[in-house]
């Protein structure tokens, strides 16, 4: 019995079916992870009572002893991880940790360029629809044609022509290391801020398997929970210099309150990843992405760029069905109880509600304990799936052999033998 199970059972059910989801599915969506008790611990506490707009020290209500000790272990954990010169853990969002250094750098009608989002950026990088490209006039760049990656030559081409004031480097779907240094050197010959955008691969830098940006950048965003593996948020980095102008974009600029449960849960992320255990982690989410990567490609899907060096892969299902979309392999997979997500890949024809791509990634999966076996027995049950197009007997197998690589792997927080659990945790 659980205080929710005996006062809202409603909301008890909803608590428990999400539980019960996510420990009998196997995640392979790129930018989700599970998080650890302590972060669990943090988020579902007496922090989020409190109400402290300001700073550390310098706060408009009282009684902050407690958040302000919170969030200044969480600006000296991220300086610390990162070697940051500044940070502001405030950002409720990567959306909103953005939107932030766009007001603390930009005018109004001053240009960003930055990934176009069809070809693995993110909307809050100059979407016509977002703040960011109504505000903001947009130069994207693509990736090449023929090598599907960056060209450093493109985009300085583009950044001599277009002029912008900031540069964003960084992507939601895209398998390569990013040159960030390069990025740099091109910001610094056009009079550009360079801003890094590293949610998806935060944990990997950290980790030490992805180069860092912050040589090279003088901002540097980032949500907490994607390879991060820490609670719903962000921060941003910067250089010294913009610490004033970014604290007040964030406060009172964008945001009010901070969430000072969230932040302490980013304290406790971030001393996790200062760990040798996470750059273990880091480096088997890169090893996995790999063996799930080669053991498609051996089955004849085509991998966008033909491969991976990151936590994720963009699969072109039209190369063995060219019927076959984004939004239906998805829906057959996640029956069989391997979730992910459809996706765009380059100059793709069709529609971004039926794109022609999948985007896998393994942050979560390898938080779970999965390693190279188990992820070239996921890719051949990801490829027995698509290739009967979603026969109910090969999805059932299928969900039958998941469920029992679930029960076997669990993820820290299943693994607890919490009263309220699903099911008793084996191991
Ligand atoms: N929604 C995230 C992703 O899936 O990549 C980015 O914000």
């Amino acid at each position: 019995m659980t205080y929710l199970s005996e006062t809202d059972p409603e909301a008890y059910d909803i608590l428990q079916a999400e539980r019960t989801r996510q420990r009998s599915t196997l995640n392979l969506i790129a930018s989700e992870n599970h998080t650890t008790p302590g972060v669990h611990e943090a988020t579902g506490s007496v922090l989020s009572d409190k109400y402290a707009e300001g700073h550390p020290n310098d706060r408009w209500y009282r009684g902050c002893e407690a958040v302000d000790r919170a969030e200044q272990l969480a600006i000296d954990r991220a300086k610390s991880l990162f070697g940051a010169e500044h940070a502001n853990v405030q950002p409720h969002s990567g959306s909103t940790a953005n939107t932030a250094v766009y007001l603390a750098a930009l005018e109004p009608g001053d240009t960003l360029m930055s990934m176009d989002l069809a070809h693995g950026g993110h909307l809050s990088h100059g979407l016509e629809t977002n703040y960011s490209g109504i505000f903001y006039k947009v130069a994207s760049y693509t990736v090449s044609r023929s090598t599907e990656r960056i060209d450093m030559d493109a985009v300085r081409d583009l950044a001599l022509k277009a002029r912008p004031r900031l540069i964003i480097a960084g992507a939601s779907a895209y398998p390569r290391i990013i040159d960030f240094d390069a990025f740099g050197e091109i910001a610094r010959e056009v009079g550009a801020y360079l801003m890094s955008d590293i949610a998806h691969i935060a944990g990997l830098v950290a980790g030490g398997a992805h180069p860092s940006p912050l040589p090279a950048s003088d901002f540097v965003t980032t949500t907490t929970h994607k390879t991060l593996r820490g609670p719903r948020g962000a921060i941003i980095l910067c250089r010294r210099q913009y610490a004033r102008r970014i604290d007040a974009a964030v406060f009172p600029g964008l945001q009010g309150g901070p969430f000072m449960h969230e932040i302490l849960a980013k304290a406790i992320a971030l001393a996790d990843a200062a760990g040798p255990q996470f750059a273990q982690y880091a480096h088997q989410v890169v090893a996995n992405s790999r063996a799930l990567a080669e053991t498609l490609a051996e089955k004849g899907w085509r991998l966008v760029t033909g491969g991976t060096d990151n936590h994720l892969m963009l699969v072109d299902l039209r190369s063995r069905d060219e019927e076959l979309t984004g939004h239906v392999a998805s829906g057959w997979l996640d029956e069989a109880g391997i979730v992910c997500n459809k996706n765009k890949i380059p100059f793709d024809s069709r529609p971004p509600s039926q794109p022609s791509g999948l985007r896998l990634g393994t942050p979560a999966v390898t938080s779970r304990g999965l390693k190279e076996a188990q992820m070239r027995q996921l890719g051949e049950w990801i490829d027995q799936v698509l290739s009967s197009r979603g026969n109910a007997d090969v999805i059932a197998k299928v969900r039958g052999g998941v469920k029992e690589m679930c029960e076997e792997f669990l993820a820290p927080n299943q693994r607890a033998d919490r009263p309220d659990s699903a099911t008793p945790a084996r191991r």
